[in-house]
């Protein structure tokens, strides 16, 4: 139990913060909590950054940050996924580069799972939701069997890092822990917490959660450059001899993150920051755009994209701004260290959501509209800042089928059916014969484990473990 003397001294000086920022109301209950209450309630005080939440209240909170349409806008130049004949050995090389970065252990794999899951309606980590067309494997086991796979390939010990949320960090350490690592070795997987904020109302008061805790909210993935740092995982990596972070979601079930291409491609042009993007499936994807403004690559937000640029095309009709990021990154590790180094700051971003609170009776509210706001960054706003940043074309079908929603677009069907498509794909390109219906579609339900086949070419070398595939047969191939 925390001594009163020192209680008292920390109390003394969050008051006099929080009388200066006119915040005092956050401990109108100090007087009927519990010393541990006090001391949660304390260190949520002590946690607040107020050097940069005191002016994002006046430009973000108390008023609403005014969103310049972009002028000037130009679609991104973008590496084609497959190259013009002259390019051939460009790509061939960079393979081979690729190769001999994962080979000589200076790669490593980052999954940012912070984030809440609200539009899935699941409420532990999003990490441990069934995401296979067959044999229930989850998102995390998915991606520790990639990077045990990757490692066997590569003959080199790649980590793991994998950002959580406090609300989500010790749930996501006990699946880790009660799935054996997923084969891993323990000390090459590396779980840590991203930084949070809190959330305001619209008067840009704290919330409190309950009687003796702030409502805090994750800082979105900008913010695991910095977490990056402060939880020592960029000091690990320097250790290990890691240059390079390969970065994805934790809801894209068909992310490559060992490309040799991509990281080739990367380390040839020099890029500190580079990025994959597919063509995107409509004007108005839900994805970032991908362009140019004032000569930098920059990522606007689908909910930011003005519709004249949404709706552009070229003179031959087709979409001129056509470049959806997926979100999967490369980074330089010397890179990501410089930015934290230089305390660069990334922009925040205002959202206004629902955020339950106590309120000035001790009662706890549901809002049922938007009360408050939360302040987040993006990780994508770093590549503007980046030297060189490349940006490669790669085919929607074989590496981007994320888990957004229940149903519907984006949902766990679409992503097992890309699943099964990827599957088939592969298999016939290794000569399997596929059922299919009188659509083309495939007429069966396929899991292939990344212990199975990491890209489509190693399904050669597994060919006698395929049975003959019939109609409407569930076969999981590992
Ligand atoms: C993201 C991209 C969008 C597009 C799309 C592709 C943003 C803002 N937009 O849209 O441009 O590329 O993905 O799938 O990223 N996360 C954290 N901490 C946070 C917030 C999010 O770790 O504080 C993680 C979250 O666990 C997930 C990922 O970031 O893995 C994406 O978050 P999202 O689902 O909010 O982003 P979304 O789908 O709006």
């Amino acid at each position: 139990m925390p001594a009163t003397t020192e209680l008292d001294h920390r109390y003394q000086s969050a008051k006099a913060t929080l009388a200066q920022r006119g915040q005092e109301h956050v401990l109108r209950w100090w007087e009927g909590l519990a010393p541990n209450d006090r001391d949660s309630l304390l260190t949520d005080v002590e946690s607040i950054p107020w050097d940069i939440l005191g002016s994002l209240i006046h430009t973000h909170v108390l008023a609403t940050p005014t969103r310049n349409i972009p002028q000037d806008l130009r679609p991104a130049e973008v590496h084609p996924a497959e190259p013009q004949a002259k390019f051939t050995k460009k790509y061939d090389d960079a393979r081979k580069l690729g190769r001999q970065l994962l080979t000589e252990g200076r790669v490593a794999a980052f999954t940012v799972a912070g984030g809440q899951g609200t539009r899935l309606g699941v409420d532990g980590p999003k990490g441990e939701v069934e995401v296979t067309p067959a044999g229930g494997r989850t998102l995390f086991q998915i991606f520790g069997e990639t990077v045990l796979a990757a490692r066997r390939r590569y003959g080199c010990a790649i980590p793991w890092y994998v950002m959580t949320s406090p609300a989500n960090h010790d749930a996501t350490v006990a699946c880790f822990a009660r799935n054996g690592y997923f084969g891993l070795p323990p000390e090459d997987v590396v779980l840590f917490p991203q930084g949070m904020l809190p959330a305001l109302d619209f008067d840009g008061k704290l919330l409190l959660s309950d009687k003796h805790r702030i409502a805090m909210a994750p800082d979105g993935h900008g913010g695991s450059l910095k977490a990056l740092a402060k939880n020592r995982a960029l000091a690990d990596m320097c250790k290990r001899g890691i240059e390079i972070i390969s970065y994805f979601q934790v809801d894209n079930p068909l992310a490559k993150p060992f490309d040799p291409l991509f990281l080739g491609l990367h380390a040839d042009t020099g890029s500190e920051m580079s990025t994959k993007v597919t063509r995107k499936a409509d004007d108005l994807e839900r994805v970032g755009n991908v362009c140019v403004q004032d000569g930098r690559v920059v990522v606007i937000e689908y909910s930011d994209f003005p519709d004249v640029y949404a709706h552009a095309t070229h003179a031959d009709g087709s979409r001129k701004f056509d470049a959806g990021n997926i979100a999967i990154h490369l980074l330089d590790v010397a890179f990501v260290d410089r930015l934290v180094g230089q305390s660069l700051q990334l922009p925040f971003r205002r959202a206004e959501k629902k955020v339950a609170f106590v309120d000035a009776s001790g009662e706890r509210v549901e809002p049922k509209s938007p009360n408050a706001v939360k302040l987040e960054m993006f990780v994508f706003d770093a590549i503007g800042l980046a030297r060189n940043p490349l940006l490669l074309e790669v085919d929607r079908a074989e590496e981007f089928s994320p888990v957004k929603n229940a149903t519907g677009v984006d949902s766990l069907e679409t992503a097992k059916r890309d699943q099964t498509s990827r599957a088939c794909r592969w298999l016939e390109a290794a000569g399997v014969s596929v059922p299919r219906k009188p659509d083309g579609q495939p007429d069966l339900t396929i899991a292939m484990a990344p212990s199975f086949a990491l890209e489509a070419a190693d399904v050669a070398e597994n060919i006698d473990r395929v049975p003959k595939l019939k109609p409407r047969d569930t076969v999981v191939l590992t």
